[in-house]
């Protein structure tokens, strides 16, 4: 059992790949530890007055959880006077958030989705906190809106907390994913797993079955296949898994691999798809690809999307390569 803190981690990574200057290992262990009050928050439940519904609504225009805004504003709060950060942007808030004037700008963009799969929350089924890093743009003046509007090529780090029965920190910052189990008794978030691999193939698909009906023909073609089974064009039987927690879907993922689809439908056919592009699927897709999965919206790869406006979204499929590549085939043929 290692005993290496998020912190050693970071100084040897640095050490080794240099990929972590002071700047942003310090934007990493302080949204680690504010992950560690959101979790303290989850954990509460009923004990605290954290559920149930705010009574306010978000730019999504969904019902906002109480949880959803205290997640936020421990991670609004934990942020802004280190002096690391020039702006931070969340699901939570319509605009961005600059760094007050009255606290030294640093050069990064901290993007996050507070607390990821909050229809879960009241039933005490796993959530998460989602974030994603960008660099501030070259001799830029001000921090706006186009500060963030960078492609998912260009994320710095990005990662993931998974409040479960562990809670239990995912991160990339270019050198493959790595894993740290929160030991509560330290208080701290320890290396528990480094060089995470996704296999190739899988026989586990992760998707909302009750929209069927409004799929595209290429993911029903794909769905249809596996549930064909042995018998069919597969050859393989296929288990089904959906947890309505991207978060518990990824973790899944990375773990004993599968393939995630929240794809295109026609409810809304002017919306690309539910799931968002700068704080969902930009660090998921990294995440994924680091551990040697792929990530596209059915077309495209989903980190060379330059995303046009801050709360975007986009279709997503992402995973075990081989099965990600098929779908898309289905998409491209
Ligand atoms: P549905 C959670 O609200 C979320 O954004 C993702 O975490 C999750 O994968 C998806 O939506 C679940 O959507 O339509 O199945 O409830």
């Amino acid at each position: 059992m290692s005993n290496t803190s998020l912190t050693r981690y970071l100084v040897e990574q640095q050490r080794t790949h240099g990929h972590i200057p002071g700047q942003l290992r310090l934007l990493i262990e302080v949204v680690a530890r504010a992950c560690k009050r959101i979790s303290h928050a989850v954990n509460k439940g009923a004990l605290g007055d954290v559920l149930g519904s705010a009574g306010t609504g978000n730019v999504q225009g969904e019902i906002q959880k109480k949880l959803d805004i205290i997640a936020n504003e421990v991670l609004i709060e934990a942020n802004e006077w280190g002096g690391h950060l020039a702006g931070m942007a969340s699901e939570e808030m319509e605009g961005i958030h600059v760094v007050p004037n009255r606290y030294p700008r640093g050069e990064y963009l901290l993007l996050f989705d507070p607390l990821d799969g909050s229809s879960n929350i009241d039933v005490n089924v796993s959530i998460g906190t989602i974030f994603s890093v960008l660099r501030m743009p070259e001799d830029d003046r001000g921090v706006d809106e186009g500060d963030f509007l960078q492609a998912g090529t260009k994320q710095v780090a990005a990662g993931y907390c998974i409040y479960g029965p562990q809670t239990t920190l995912v991160l990339t910052v270019g050198d493959g994913v790595a894993m740290f189990t929160l030991d509560r008794e330290q208080g701290s978030f320890v290396l528990t797993q480094e060089d995470v691999r996704i296999p190739e193939d899988t026989k586990e698909f992760a998707i909302n079955m009750s929209n069927m009906r409004h799929w595209d023909a290429p993911v029903k073609r794909y769905i249809d296949e596996c549930l064909a089974g042995k018998e069919g064009p597969r050859g393989k039987d296929f288990n089904m898994r959906w947890v309505a927690s991207m978060v518990a879907d990824v973790h899944r993922i990375l773990t004993r691999g599968g393939i995630f689809m929240y794809p295109w439908d026609k409810r809304e056919p002017d919306k690309p798809g539910k799931l968002r592009l700068m704080y969902e699927a930009n660090p998921m897709s990294w995440l994924i690809e680091q551990a040697g999965g792929a990530a596209t919206n059915g077309r495209e790869r989903i980190l060379d999307l330059q995303p046009k406006k801050l709360h975007e979204r986009v279709s997503v499929i992402l995973g075990s390569k081989n099965e990600v590549e098929r779908v898309t085939r289905y998409h491209t043929e």
